[in-house]
């Protein structure tokens, strides 16, 4: 019988990503392919279930009833993501617990722009203009990944990214025709939260470590610099439309390139806030090590019921 070497498995593999075939739990794949995976996976199940804390803050605050079903509508639509991701991450071999555990221990990451506060209500307006807008610049694109759990886990994340979007502008659309002092709200989230939305794209692809490989397995479509290119040139116009000054005196439109050129990012910024010195990190983290510890006893409850109920089926 034929033994398949290494290099040839790792010819197939290559073979049916170039074909875009898509890559199923059972198939063989490449460690280090499986390592990617459940790093950017993991990440991107923290950065949902994180990122239910800045806007979960403003749920009892929200001005009227119909703001509070639509926010309570879209964090709950972030639990949903984030536990669909936890089960795409659990088809790799790794068990929920543990990812989750590497988050509340601080070894892992979730997206840097969860660390920013949200002190007003015109930032929910802006989370969801430009958070959401900026995640589905990203994860419309994931819906294409070659793992098969993770693009199919996008394309209904991408259909609820899209209405968390469209709360979100419209917010900042109906601040924009209020009072001196609602637009000026809408003027500063737009402000505090512009940077950190750009920073949501990762790091330059001349720095950027992981780009080149995942780029070449399809687990990326684009390059993180492609990315914030495209958000940024979709996202200007909104802003112009509405009133809202994007808060970068380098913007500019250049026919040439047919993009906005824009201004330099604070590198030092975003890796002091990747590296957990960001202005919420700690109590980031804390909210969710509580969160787990309060919820123990409906583990424990839940855990309790399946037993009895198998010692009853087994009687
Ligand atoms: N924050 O080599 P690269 C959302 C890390 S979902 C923190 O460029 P890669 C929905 C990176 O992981 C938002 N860490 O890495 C929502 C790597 O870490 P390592 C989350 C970052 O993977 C809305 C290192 O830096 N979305 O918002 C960040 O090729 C509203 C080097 O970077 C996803 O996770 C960052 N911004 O490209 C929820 C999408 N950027 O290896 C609630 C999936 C990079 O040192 C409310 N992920 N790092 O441990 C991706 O597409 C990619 O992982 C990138 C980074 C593009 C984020």
């Amino acid at each position: 019988m034929e033994t398949i070497t290494l290099e040839k498995l790792a010819e197939n593999f290559q073979a049916k990503i170039d074909a875009d075939i898509k890559i199923e739990p059972n198939d063989w794949m490449p460690e280090n392919y499986r390592k990617t995976l459940i790093r950017q996976i993991s990440q991107h199940a923290h950065s949902e279930i994180v990122g239910m804390l800045p806007e979960g803050n403003w749920i009892t605050r929200a001005p009227s009833l119909r703001r509070k079903a639509v926010l309570l509508a879209k964090v709950q639509d972030e639990a949903g993501h984030g536990l669909y991701l936890y089960s795409a991450t659990e088809t790799l071999g790794v068990s929920r617990e543990d990812t989750i555990d590497d988050l509340h221990e601080g070894k892992v990451k979730y997206s840097s722009i969860f660390n920013y506060p949200t002190l007003t209500w015109a930032d929910m307006g802006a989370v969801g203009w430009l958070v959401d807008g900026a995640a589905i610049m990203n994860q419309v694109a994931l819906c294409r990944t070659s793992y098969g759990p993770y693009a199919r886990a996008m394309v209904k994340i991408c259909k609820e990214e899209s209405f968390h979007q469209r709360q979100g502008y419209e917010i900042m659309t109906n601040l924009m025709k209020g009072t001196a002092l609602q637009k000026e709200m809408a003027q500063d989230a737009l402000n505090r939260f512009w940077w950190p939305a750009l920073m949501m794209f990762g790091p330059s692809d001349a720095e950027s470590k992981h780009t080149e490989q995942s780029m070449r397995w399809r687990v990326k479509r684009y390059t993180n610099d492609e990315l914030r290119q495209a958000f940024v040139d979709a996202t200007v116009p909104q802003a112009e439309l509405i009133g809202l000054t994007v808060p970068d005196p380098k913007l500019k439109w250049n026919e040439e390139r047919g993009h906005y050129d824009f201004g330099d990012i604070d590198w030092d910024e975003f890796w002091q806030v990747v590296g957990g010195n960001g202005p919420c990190n700690k109590e980031r983290i804390e909210a969710r090590v509580k969160a787990k510890e309060d919820g123990a006893w409906v583990r424990e409850a839940a855990l309790a019921f399946a037993e009895k109920r198998k010692m009853r089926e087994n009687q």
